[in-house]
């Protein structure tokens, strides 16, 4: 009895520790070039903040470095994006970004260079002056309980391109989308969406661009 108050104070100095050294831990780290996530592994930023110095002044030019590749099967996940946003991630193949925060999108959040089964969930991406999510190639990407908040275009297929990609919005939030939802000139590609949440939209041609034919719930 006599000693409860004391194994207290200890367990709340221990919390408190943990707190402080968790706290402690998040730091900011500069890259000056791509990290190539190795194919089948995962990259955990540990709550840290990335920020790019010279790959990019995270503005509309072309050829802007990418914070990270993911090559085949790889995971990004837990960690922030700061200003300039650079060209974003990239995904090779399978990947999956899982709470990854774009501070400020550059040139654009995400790109698939070549396809495959694509996951961005969790956290969100915020002032893309242009485009959030590029395909390049076919591919099927889901944004699932992501949240997009100014942009033109939440996804936009590679313009003029004929391949399919399959895309789903799972659970998400698009706030201030001032072109589309989703964005296509291929007439195979599909959207699939459910529990969407779409907030202040103001594109002229809907949600899908004039394709609300391909787009479907589910
Ligand atoms: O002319 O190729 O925006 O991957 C268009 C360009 C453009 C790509 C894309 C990207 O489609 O650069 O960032
Ligand atoms: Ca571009
Ligand atoms: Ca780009």
């Amino acid at each position: 009895m006599k000693d409860t108050p004391t194994r207290a104070l200890r367990a709340l100095a221990a919390l408190a520790g943990l707190f402080l050294a968790a706290s402690a831990s998040a730091a900011t780290v500069t890259f000056t070039s791509t990290y190539v996530i190795p194919a089948g592994s995962t990259y955990n930023g540990n709550g840290n903040t990335i920020k790019a110095s010279g790959m990019g002044d995270g503005g509309q030019g072309e050829g802007q470095k990418p914070f990270f590749r993911l090559n085949a099967n790889s995971t990004l996940r837990n960690v922030k994006l700061s200003a300039p946003g650079v060209d974003g991630c990239h995904f090779y193949g399978n990947g999956t970004m899982n709470e990854v925060t774009w501070q400020d999108v550059g040139e654009d959040q995400f790109t698939v260079k070549s396809g495959g089964n694509c996951w961005v969930s969790g956290a969100s991406a915020v002032n893309a002056s242009d485009k959030f999510g590029q395909a390049n190639a076919a591919t099927s990407v889901t944004l699932y309980y992501h949240t997009q908040t100014n942009g033109l275009k939440n996804i936009r297929q590679l313009g003029g391109s004929t391949f399919t990609c399959n895309f789903y919005y799972d659970n998400n939030r698009a706030a201030t989308t001032k072109e589309a939802i989703g964005r296509t000139d291929a007439s195979s590609t599909r959207f699939g969406y459910r529990a969407m949440t779409v907030t202040n939209f103001t594109g002229s041609n809907g949600w899908w661009y004039g394709r609300s034919s391909q787009a479907f719930t589910y």
